[in-house]
Formats: C-alpha cells, sequence, structure tokens
C-alpha cells in the first residue's frame, strides 16, 4: 500500500495513514487502503485491538483531500461521502476495540475517523476540528452525528457552526477525547490501553463493545433486553469457564477467546 501502513506487534494491529506531505489527507487511495487494512484486520484472527494514527510529528489526518474533491459533481460527491461512510461503519463494527492516537491535527475527514473509533486519545500538540463550513460544505463522513452524540448538539453545532479548530485540553474538556498526553508518551499510552484490553476475555470485549454500540440507537428497555442475551451468550464460551476459573484459583486467566 501507498499511503497506509499496517503493522502487528502481538495481539495489536496499528494502522497508520501515511501520507505526511499532505498532512495525511484522505485522498481517494488511501481511503481504499484503509479499507483493505481493516480488512485484513478481521481477517487476522489473533488481533484483539486496533490502533489509528498519521504519520509524522503534525498531523493525525488534516482531512479529506481538499485538491482532489475541489472540482466533485454532485453524484461524485456523494460517492465520495458513501466511500467514507462505509469505511467509519466498519471501524465502528470490528469485533476489536479501536484507538484513535491523535498526534496531530485531526481535522474535517480526520477528526470524523477519530470519531468512528471507540476509544480517542490525543498529543498535547493536536488541534481538533470540523472547519467544513469554511470551505462551503458540510461534515461528509458523519461528523455531524457522531460528534453530537459524543459532546451533545449543542457543542457539536458549535464547533460545525464556526468551523473553529480545538485544542486537545479544550477537547478533553468537551469529552471528545478522553486524555491528553505529551507528544512522546502518546504511542506508548495507547499500547499500554490496547494490551490491558488485549489480556480481557476476547469475546466478552466484543459482546460489550456490540451492546454499547448498538444500544446507543434503542430505547433503554431494548438496549437493557441486548446486554441481557449477550451476558447470557458469553456463558457458552470457554473464556466465561476460564476466567471464573482462574478467579476461584487466584491465578491470571488464560484466554483463547473460544
Ligand atoms: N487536503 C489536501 N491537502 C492538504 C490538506 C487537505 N485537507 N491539509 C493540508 N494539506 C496539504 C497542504 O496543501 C500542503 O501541501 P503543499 O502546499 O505543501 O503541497 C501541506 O499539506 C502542508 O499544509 P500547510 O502548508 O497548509 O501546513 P500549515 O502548517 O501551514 O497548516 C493546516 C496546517 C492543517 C492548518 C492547513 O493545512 C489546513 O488548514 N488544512 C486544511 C484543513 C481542513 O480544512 N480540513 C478539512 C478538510 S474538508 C463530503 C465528504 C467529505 C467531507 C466533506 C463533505 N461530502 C462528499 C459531502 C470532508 C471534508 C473535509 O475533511
Amino acid at each position: 500500500m501507498e499511503y497506509v501502513r499496517l503493522e502487528k506487534e502481538g495481539s495489536i494491529a496499528t494502522i497508520t495513514i501515511d501520507r505526511p506531505k499532505a498532512l495525511n489527507a484522505l485522498n481517494l487511495t488511501t481511503l481504499k487502503e484503509l479499507k483493505q487494512a481493516l480488512a485484513q484486520v478481521v481477517k487476522t484472527a489473533d488481533v484483539r485491538a486496533v490502533i489509528l494514527t498519521g504519520a509524522g510529528e503534525k498531523a493525525f489526518v488534516a482531512g479529506a483531500d481538499i485538491g482532489e474533491m475541489a472540482g466533485y459533481s454532485t453524484s461524485q460527491a456523494l460517492s465520495f461521502a458513501q466511500a467514507g461512510h462505509r469505511i467509519m461503519t466498519i471501524l465502528e463494527a470490528l469485533p476489536v476495540p479501536t484507538i484513535a492516537a491523535v498526534n496531530g491535527f485531526a481535522l474535517g475527514g480526520g477528526c470524523e475517523l477519530a470519531l468512528a473509533c471507540d476509544l480517542i486519545y490525543a498529543s498535547e500538540k493536536a488541534k481538533l476540528g470540523l472547519p467544513e463550513v469554511s470551505l462551503g460544505v458540510i461534515p461528509g463522513f458523519g461528523g455531524t452525528q457522531r460528534l453530537a452524540r459524543l459532546v451533545g448538539r449543542s457543542r457539536a453545532k458549535e464547533l460545525i457552526f464556526t468551523g473553529d479548530l480545538i485544542d486537545a485540553a479544550r477537547a478533553r474538556e468537551y469529552g471528545l477525547v478522553l486524555e491528553v498526553l505529551p507528544p512522546d508518551k502518546l504511542m506508548a499510552h495507547c499500547r499500554d490501553v490496547a494490551n490491558k484490553i488485549a489480556s480481557r476475555g476476547p469475546s466478552a470485549v466484543a459482546q460489550a463493545k456490540r451492546v454499547i454500540e448498538h444500544g446507543a440507537d434503542l430505547t433503554l428497555a431494548a438496549g437493557n433486553e441486548m446486554e441481557r442475551q449477550a451476558f447470557a451468550l458469553l456463558f457458552g464460551t470457554q473464556d466465561q469457564k476460564e476466567g471464573m476459573k482462574a478467579f476461584v484459583e487466584k491465578r491470571p486467566a488464560a484466554f483463547t477467546g473460544q
């Protein structure tokens, strides 16, 4: 792949958007390669968490590629938005947690990419925002929906209507990022979180992710019913037997994902 790197260390996969000359902006090729990388992750049985980041010092992803988008017709814009939405949906539906390591600018489509991840950590140097209205458009990869669900409609409207960029500390205050780290500690922190998740029961983590994600669109009663079903289902796994046996025997559990 030209603009996307996929590396695996133990059970952690790291996907790096690697187009630093354009601040890792998402052109069509990059989107296609990101989709390929995610497909590869799905095929790799022992991946337990995915970290997504940007190459270089300056950017996570500075947005969709403005040069490429500039001449789009309405129908081209629709297929571009559909391609972006498909990728965000694939990310959200991955059975393993995804962590955005926001190491610099996360703007427009880049911010939307982070928003489609389960957890967002940022470097002190990061700047986040959805500046699309400054370009005469609106977010096209799910930002209007995911940002509003994460930080509330009012704050999302403020950020989207003004197009303002916010620093990492402000993003944390808004609940958009979980923690802010010194730049040289960001990846280590994300790996620590990923490794901790990887040490837990994989089916349990997958079910927790599924139930939280799907439950967000349901009534409380329907979401609780989904939780009960998933809880019961896990009692059919080896991991539940091992997890509880290990507790009783006062030793760490050796989960297999079965
Ligand atoms: N696209 C293409 N190239 C970009 C880019 C981007 N989003 N961001 C930066 N670059 C390129 C710059 O053009 C420059 O290239 P050269 O001139 O060196 O060839 C290089 O990266 C370095 O950037 P700068 O020289 O500008 O670096 P600075 O430090 O001065 O400024 C910056 C950094 C991040 C503040 C600035 O580059 C900037 O404002 N970039 C644009 C940020 C932005 O507006 N992002 C949102 C993009 S819009 C939709 C689908 C999708 C979307 C919307 C609708 N539908 C289909 C409906 C999504 C939209 C977006 O994401």
